[in-house]
């Protein structure tokens, strides 16, 4: 009984507790917000993985701005509770409601022009995830919420250079439990690559297509026999099956 009270309770507490993927940064400089971003208009999440809000979010505010980024250059992605953070003074569900467990993942898609391209038909393969640590129980969100809503990654040294959209998305699981109960977030930033890198990947995916809703990762029930978020202390795979690229 003990799990189900907690679960409705988080939920109740948690239903509009949202957040949004808004800003880019380049080796610590903020880039503003919404620059260079495709980036819904609300912070509700994504919960039909066949929908093709997959890709980018719902359409919203669209930049047409490009952002540079060497390869190897630190990026960070900035996620708010609403578009510019905090709902108000200290809003305990900005950057998110920290019951909303789950998994971080990074992901770039080849175009022509970053800041004309459609979002339908691309090729997307993963460049950075942090998932579930079942030592330290901490998941992915939790980081970025230690974080201050940031998510901060190396761009890989061996991406070629040229225009790509980099799709930055939280999977938050505290309701994942019941079908379509998984909430999606993520945006889609617009950004230019330079380098000497000439990486082309062997497997790549598609938005929508890539995630099944009963997917074990999606489809799945994080909480322990005490109620606790945490996977049971088991290990955890962002869903898809899809591994990070490696240099
Ligand atoms: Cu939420």
């Amino acid at each position: 009984m003990k799990f189900s009270n907690i679960a409705a309770l988080a939920f109740a507490i948690s239903a509009e507790a949202h957040c949004i993927f808004q800003e880019v940064s380049v080796n610590g400089q903020r880039q503003g917000s919404l620059v260079g971003l495709r980036a819904p208009n609300d912070n509700n999440p994504v919960y039909d993985v066949n929908s093709q809000d997959m890709i980018c979010q719902k359409q919203g505010r669209t930049s047409d701005k490009v952002i540079s980024i060497k390869a190897g250059d630190e990026t960070g992605a900035y996620f708010g509770h609403i578009i510019g953070g905090a709902q108000f003074a200290n809003d305990p569900d900005n950057p998110i409601a920290p019951s909303h467990k789950g998994p971080v993942t990074a992901w770039l898609a080849k175009v022509d022009n970053a800041a004309t391209a459609s979002k339908t038909g691309l090729k997307w393969f993963k460049i950075w995830e942090d998932t579930f640590n079942p030592s330290s129980r901490k998941w992915g969100v939790d980081n970025m919420i230690s974080n201050q809503g940031w998510v901060k990654f190396q761009m890989p040294q061996c991406i070629a250079p040229g225009d790509y959209l980099m799709r930055v998305e939280i999977l938050a699981l505290h309701s994942a439990k019941t079908n379509m109960g998984a909430q999606f977030y993520m945006s889609c930033a617009q950004i230019r690559i330079s380098g000497s890198g000439s990486f082309t990947p062997s497997q790549t995916v598609s938005f929508p297509g890539a995630y099944k809703q009963n997917d074990p990762s999606i489809l799945v029930n994080i909480y322990g026999p005490m109620g606790q978020p945490d996977n049971g202390g088991k290990p955890y795979n962002a869903p898809g099956n899809v591994a990070v690229i490696k240099c």
